[in-house]
């Protein structure tokens, strides 16, 4: 097979950039190692910035997120119980937009497959080739069947656990990480969540987040110990944690829970994001921990730079935008790790805290719910900075 660029991985950074690139006449084949089921009910991201829903209605998949998602113009951030409101409407004038990822998902691969371009599920043995040379090849298993594409370029959408990044060669890439000593697990529940916006709360028994998929369905999630096993977790000790967790300010109604999952907490980038003809997108190149609801919304600003360059290159106006792709994304990549670490280590308890940083996050979070110009900060942050 041939195309002009090649995709690995279906996840929203890959079915962003097909369409982004269709859109503009640009061919491109994505191939996608799991079944159309498995990525379409894989339960993760639920947040989606500002300019990021607006992108989703542009390229033409916001129609059922317009109808199912739900606007949120604030957040609460609870402090032992006491709830403060940050208000993004008086202070920012923008919205976020609830609406879970695999909706998105979806949304995205109806729209392929209705005639957006090839897309391969459940390929195997996926390998890179020649990624320095014009034309680096895609080598993979179809169907029982050896399968090559030769591309111009090649888009590494594939994740943090995916093998572009890793086709990278030794010594090329710069990485900068950190572990967060906690995990999150997250449930789906059948229930109502304690209130119509998200909750982030921050008690003495750890964080907790309240968040929801629509009225009566709640998307919960307590800070956990970072190698913590889910036998651990019975439901009724999720329910007691979640309970205590919100500390009094509402009451939190029980239901069936759908799904549970644990989740890591790491801050990763990787330096530059493109090695030769391979390009990283998303979560293959950085991991932000999920407190500031950045990661899903940071693929879909890493695929609008690259669409923009791959436009410029086809339309004959030279390679210097892609010769820039990194340093175009970094910058946003950065101020999302940022506030992603900043809301991390606001929220959460350290295990070994000193007395001296205790008091030190009390009083950022008092800071935080007190000052006009710091909630206005957060605001800005958190419902999306403008696209460069
Ligand atoms: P993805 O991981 O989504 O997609 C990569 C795709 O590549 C997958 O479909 C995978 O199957 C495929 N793939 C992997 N290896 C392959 C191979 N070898 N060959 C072919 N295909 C391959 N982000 C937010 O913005 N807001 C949130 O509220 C939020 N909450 C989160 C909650 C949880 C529990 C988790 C885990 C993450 C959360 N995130 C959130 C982050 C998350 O949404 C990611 O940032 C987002 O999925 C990144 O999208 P992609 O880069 O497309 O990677
Ligand atoms: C979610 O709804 O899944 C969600 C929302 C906000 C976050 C993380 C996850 O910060």
């Amino acid at each position: 097979m041939r195309t002009q660029v090649g995709i690995v991985g279906a996840g929203p950074a890959g079915l962003m950039l097909a369409r982004l690139l269709h859109m503009q006449g640009i061919d491109s084949i994505i191939i996608e190692n799991r079944s159309r089921d498995y990525i379409e009910n894989r339960v993760r991201a639920g947040l989606i910035e500002h300019w990021a829903a607006d992108l989703l209605t542009e390229v033409g998949a916001g129609a059922r997120m317009a109808r199912e998602g739900l606007l949120h113009w604030g957040i609460n951030i609870g402090i032992n119980g006491d709830l403060h409101r940050i208000d993004f409407q008086k202070l920012v004038g923008k919205r976020v937009t609830i609406y879970g990822q695999q909706e998105v998902v979806k949304d995205l691969v109806a729209q392929r497959m209705a005639g957006g371009g090839p897309l391969l599920f459940e390929v195997d043995g996926v390998s890179l080739h020649e990624l320095t040379s014009k034309t680096p090849r895609i080598k993979f298993t179809h169907a029982g069947r050896a399968q090559e594409i030769e591309c111009d370029f090649i888009a590494g959408c594939d994740g943090f656990h995916g093998i572009s990044r890793p086709s990278i060669p030794d010594g090329v890439l710069s990485i900068f990480e950190r572990d967060y000593p906690f995990g999150w697990l997250g449930i789906l529940s059948e229930s109502p969540p304690p209130d119509h916006e998200l909750i982030y709360s921050y008690t003495d028994r750890g964080f907790a987040l309240y968040s929801l998929r629509s009225p009566e369905l709640a998307r919960l999630y307590v800070q956990c110990d970072p190698d913590e096993e889910l036998e651990n977790w019975p439901d009724a000790r999720i329910w007691n944690e979640l309970g205590k967790r919100l500390g009094g300010a509402r009451k939190l109604a029980q239901g069936v829970i759908l799904q549970k999952g644990i989740t890591p907490m790491r801050s990763f980038v990787v330096e530059p994001m493109q090695y030769g003809r391979l390009l990283l997108a998303g979560d293959s190149a950085h991991i932000v921990p999920p407190t500031g609801a950045k990661g899903m919304n940071l693929a879909f600003a890493d695929v609008m730079v690259l669409a923009r360059a791959f436009e410029a290159f086809y339309r004959g106006k030279g390679d210097e935008r892609l010769a820039g792709y990194s340093a175009a994304c970094l910058r946003r990549v950065w101020y999302a790790q940022r506030f992603s670490w900043w809301m991390t280590q606001l929220l959460h308890r350290f295990p070994n805290e000193s007395a001296f940083d205790r008091r030190r996050q009390l009083s950022d979070l008092d800071y935080i719910t007190s000052s006009e110009a710091a909630a206005r900060s957060l605001a800005e942050q958190y419902v999306g900075l403008p696209l460069a």
